[in-house]
């Protein structure tokens, strides 16, 4: 009988963090956004900035569930106090 065993370690699943476009929110704030939660450099928050801008959605990075759902968080509390109607969402990989 051939017994096959498994790996011993599992990878935890990943999860993309992802912005979505709307009217209201400056440019600016979004690429604000990029730097200061996914360490982003100015050119290429600007770039996911207008590639969400102009295609609607946009990867901000991939990361374990616990670290996705804090971005979220995180992006979603910024925006409220600034009173911008900017959503960002996790998914599973
Ligand atoms: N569409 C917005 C504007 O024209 C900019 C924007 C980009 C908003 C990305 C949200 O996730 C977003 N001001």
């Amino acid at each position: 009988m051939i017994t096959r065993t498994k790996p011993q370690t599992k990878k935890p699943s990943l999860y993309r963090v992802l912005l979505l476009n709307d009217d209201y929110t400056p440019m600016e704030f979004v690429i604000h956004v990029l730097e200061r939660f996914f360490q982003k450099d100015h050119d290429s928050a600007t770039r996911v900035m207008l590639h969400v801008h102009n295609h609607g959605v946009g990867e901000c990075g991939i990361y374990t569930y616990e670290v996705a759902e804090t971005k979220v968080t995180q992006v979603m509390d910024f925006a409220r106090q600034h009173q911008h109607p900017l959503q960002c969402v996790m998914e599973k990989n």
